[in-house]
């Protein structure tokens, strides 16, 4: 081959290669006229969810969405001089609703933790004790006294007692809350206790140790009570455990509970979220609740909330962490997706949920149940009041599945704490 021969075929290669090769990208779409327009199996991220994660589906054909619809209650309205918050799972026995919750004596309104004394509450679940109330028709309630009270002076719940879940099993009656020793600073640890009962009008016996406490401690920074200042994080749940909300599940007691390191708000780089949730199981309602090996199990929320639903565990999660609004569902109770995005969800719910302890492995949901208002400066103390919603497999209520969700500029103001505009 000659010197001219060599050089045309360097040519045509150098060349007919990248044509090739374009040609060959521009077949590989079925849109040929243009490569950047994509195929239509192509997809956005979004259309893959919406395909995948939300199965092609509208929201209102959406078993886990649900809007709510709030109502005031008769007879555990706002009062001035006591707070009432942080209500239980509701239950029937009879022919009467029962329902459990953080209730303070008539104090003035709450001073921080800074400024509280023996007798002045730091916040509305402090000097607090667990009261209930029943009733036949789930809006007009009776509080009929003090269920579990605050422990004796110099126990672990001296202080105040609060944020209750009750829970049915093997015909008694258990009573979970969380549990503060005096005095109430930012840095006390809150540990979970319990009482028992033959009867769910009582008498309430109470547990003498907690059930469940903080994990591994980190390490405070200075001795001055600031719960940000810490040198070095513990576990997830280092300095609180809140929140007790459970399940029977697998014929074993099931306790889902908000946890805070030590080190809320701080600036170290984070191991976990400030707020998060965990689960601890047991054998028996007196413990030991062994600590799941996945813990944290959710990154987000406030006020742990589960119910079975067919045969997995939802839960409701609310108002902190990149996932708060969702109601996820997990088929090993452990392992949570998020399954819908609500609006507006029920502050600290209790939830009137019948099969909530039945071990059961098609669990229904439920319609309603009681939620709380926080305090604000308008009104500072915390009161009761029922909620309406469609997260049940059994009841289809269409009313329940309304997107689109607006509010007038009253209820815009108002359901968000941190954007009161000060005049
Ligand atoms: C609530 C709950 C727990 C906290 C406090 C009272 O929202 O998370 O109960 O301890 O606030």
């Amino acid at each position: 081959m000659n010197i001219v021969d060599m050089n045309l075929i360097k040519r045509s290669i150098y060349i007919g290669v990248p044509i090739v090769m374009f040609l060959a990208s521009c077949t590989s779409k079925t849109d040929q006229s243009c490569c950047t327009v994509h195929s239509q199996q192509e997809l956005s991220a979004s259309m893959q969810r919406y395909k995948t994660q939300w199965e092609n589906k509208e929201p209102r054909e959406n078993e886990f969405y649900s809007c709510f619809k709030y109502k005031p209650l008769k007879g555990l309205e706002y009062e001035e001089g006591i707070s009432r918050r942080d209500p239980s799972t509701v239950i029937k026995v009879a022919d009467k609703y029962y329902v459990y919750y953080t209730r303070s004596p008539k104090t003035p309104a709450p001073v921080g933790y800074k400024k509280a004394t023996e007798s002045l509450p730091a916040n509305t679940w402090d000097l607090c004790d667990i009261y209930y109330a029943t009733s036949t028709d789930g809006e007009t309630w009776e509080e009929q006294g003090v269920a579990a009270a605050r422990g004796p002076e110099g126990e672990f719940d001296d202080r105040s007692v609060f944020t209750p879940d009750i829970m049915v099993y093997e015909g008694k009656y258990y009573l979970y809350y969380q549990a503060v020793k005096f005095p109430y600073q930012q840095r006390t640890r809150n540990v979970i206790g319990m009482s028992w009962a033959n009867s769910p009008d009582g008498p309430w016996h109470r547990n003498p140790k907690p059930v469940l406490e903080p994990g591994e401690p980190g390490v405070w920074d200075g001795e001055v009570d600031d719960r940000s200042k810490i040198l070095k994080y513990g576990a997830f749940d280092s300095h609180k455990v809140h929140d007790p909300n459970l399940i029977i599940r697998d014929g074993k007691i099931w306790m889902y509970y908000k946890a805070h390191p030590m080190g809320v708000h701080s600036k170290l780089k984070k191991p976990y979220p400030d707020f998060s949730m965990g689960v601890a199981i047991s054998d028996t309602p007196e413990g030991p609740f062994v600590k799941h090996h996945l813990n944290p199990i959710s990154a987000s929320g406030h006020e742990a909330l589960v119910w079975p639903y067919k045969d997995g565990v939802a839960s409701l999660i609310t108002a902190n962490g990149p996932e708060k609004n969702t109601v996820q569902w997990a088929k090993d109770g452990v392992n949570f997706e998020v399954k819908a995005h609500v609006v507006l969800p029920p502050d600290a719910a209790g939830l009137f949920c019948p099969d909530k302890y039945d071990n059961t492995k098609n669990g229904k949901g439920f319609t309603w149940g009681l939620c709380h208002i926080a305090q604000k400066p308008s009104k500072p103390w915390a009161y009761l009041m029922a909620f309406e919603c469609d997260l049940s497999s059994v009841v289809e209520n269409s009313k329940y599945k309304k997107e689109n969700i607006r509010f007038d500029e009253y209820s815009r103001v108002n359901s968000n704490r941190s954007f009161h505009w000060k005049k």
